[in-house]
């Protein structure tokens, strides 16, 4: 029962007093209004009036009966917040032509007009939601595009700049560089965009700046409270300016201390093209904290940056799972991506460096597999392969002694600058090259009797020069990849295919 009513308030205050980019532009509204995303925290005087209505009990379940709502001095104060921030309902009851025509200012009261005017406005927009409903044309709870974006070209990689203009007396240059990149990672890891940072003697894209009071929009700050930032839409420029009045950290929140990395990566999404969510919980809500160290992106959010700038397109160039710690990995370049098997996607933070958890090996594996055989792991690179012991999630994999070795000596038969290679449920290894597949017997170590063979003998339908290939411990399937593609083969050796790499599965394998 609080809950309910607590959330009727919320809807009721949150028709009041919805941020400048939540509404439908009108016209008439000030330009100011329009182009800016302006962020006030959870703690501000709204959300303060909100509580202490809710703890009054005071309003009517019903949220149309604004006149009722209005009989307090706090929700007075409310309507006047209202009026004050928006430029229609301020011209409407702030401003009137005299006789001789100049505009002349109305003083600041909330009259039975304004009162009879807003629960008009509420009346009307329940009576289109209602209509809305009836049509089934309700929109869903998610994400909301402003509309613009940065241009980039499909299936590339896109790179947007980023600097700060003017620093915060607060924080250190270092920390607060750190900090931002970390949250243009955030938006990095699900998009084909990267963020790159540039001197500040070059023009960004994104230019951050940190300032008091007025500094020279129209958006002046109003000190420590209240509003803490605002962004700009792309179309706008898309710069980003903190109220250095607040008191920013970069390490642990404590007492009044607000999240530069939870406002940054919120503001991130403005600069981006994404409007508020209506989904709780997720960055881009307008109610998101700015006192959590634990910034993760929403999958509303993910899907809001993908309707934007479409998918990134990885190339798999190694893959394997169930490697001794229950995981699926990714390999490209220098860079490895660990994956929630059941959302068959990236874990958030990655990529890393291959380096930080595969001891001696930097970049461009050929392929690697976990061996049914000895349950070691094997990477192989050019005419060397690495064996690895048994290691833990996230921890280093120490490279056996005397490795790497020569992959003549270990695997005979087996040729050396593979394409990929996985091992069977058998324990039965498949290497691939060009056109050609070879089985590796375990009975006699070295390559089974007849092959190599074409690809098409033993697995038709999987394509030459496959980029990578694996059983998937969490299906049992085992996966081909080439470009951006991959083909699924069953327990008796049907091959499903092909699916898109990123839409079908294997999702936000991006480069940061
Ligand atoms: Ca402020
Ligand atoms: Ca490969
Ligand atoms: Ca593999
Ligand atoms: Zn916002
Ligand atoms: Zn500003």
């Amino acid at each position: 029962m609080e809950l309910e009513i607590y959330s009727q308030v919320a809807i009721l205050l949150t028709t009041l007093f919805s941020g400048s980019d939540t509404r439908p532009a009108a016209s008439r509204q000030t330009s100011i209004i329009r182009l800016q995303s302006v962020e006030y925290p959870r703690s501000s005087q709204v959300q303060k009036l909100q509580y202490r209505l809710s703890r009054q009990g005071a309003l009517n379940k019903r949220p149309l009966a604004v006149e009722n709502v209005l009989k307090s001095s706090i929700e007075r104060r409310a309507v006047m917040h209202r009026l004050d921030r928006t430029g229609k309902l301020r011209k409407e009851f702030y401003q009137f032509p005299s006789k001789n025509g100049r505009i002349v200012q109305k003083r600041k009261t909330v009259t039975q007009k304004t009162i009879d005017y807003l629960a008009n406005v509420s009346q009307q927009k329940a009576a289109a939601k209602s209509s809305m409903v009836r049509s089934g044309k309700v929109r869903r709870r998610r994400y909301l595009l402003q509309g613009s974006k940065w241009p980039v070209i499909p299936g590339r990689v896109s790179t947007i700049t980023w600097n700060v203009a003017a620093w915060s007396t607060k924080l250190s240059i270092g920390d607060t560089n750190k900090t931002l990149a970390e949250a243009f990672r955030m938006w990095a890891e699900v998009s084909p965009l990267i963020f790159r940072w540039v001197d500040s003697t070059s023009a960004a894209n994104i230019a951050i700046m940190f300032a008091i009071g007025d500094h020279g929009d129209t958006q002046p700050f109003d000190g420590s409270g209240g509003l803490f930032a605002h962004a700009k839409f792309p179309q706008y420029g898309g710069s980003i300016h903190f109220d250095d009045a607040e008191s920013w950290t970069t390490n642990y929140i404590s007492g009044n201390s607000k999240s530069l990395l939870a406002a940054a990566v919120h503001e991130i999404g403005h600069s981006l093209g994404l409007k508020h969510s209506t989904v709780s919980g997720s960055v881009m809500s307008a109610h998101f904290s700015l006192q959590t160290s634990n910034v993760v992106l929403a999958d509303d959010d993910v899907n809001g940056i993908k309707a934007i700038y479409g998918r990134c397109q990885p190339k798999v160039t190694a893959i394997e799972s169930s490697m001794n710690d229950g995981r699926t990995y990714s390999f490209n370049a220098d860079h490895y991506w660990r994956l929630n098997d059941a959302k068959h996607e990236s874990d958030r933070g990655y990529p890393s460096k291959i380096h930080t958890k595969w001891q001696g090996i930097t970049d461009n594996i050929d392929d690697i597999f976990l061996w049914g055989h000895n349950w070691r792991t094997y990477i192989f690179k050019g005419s060397w392969y690495y064996k690895y012991k048994i290691f833990g999630d996230n921890t280093l994999g120490p490279l056996e002694p005397n490795y790497p070795k020569r992959i003549s000596q270990g695997w005979p038969g087996v040729p050396d600058d593979i394409d990929a290679a996985f091992t069977g449920i058998h324990g039965d290894s498949y290497f691939f090259k060009g056109d050609q597949v070879y089985k590796f017997d375990n009975g006699i170590d070295q390559v089974a009797n007849g092959f190599p063979v074409s690809i098409n003998q033993v697995f038709a339908g999987v394509p030459n020069n496959i980029d990578s290939a694996f059983r998937w411990y969490y299906d049992g399937y085992v996966y081909f990849f080439k470009d951006e593609y991959y083909w699924k083969m069953d327990y008796s050796g049907n091959i499903a295919g092909s699916f898109l790499i990123g839409i079908d599965g294997w999702k936000n394998l991006c480069d940061v």
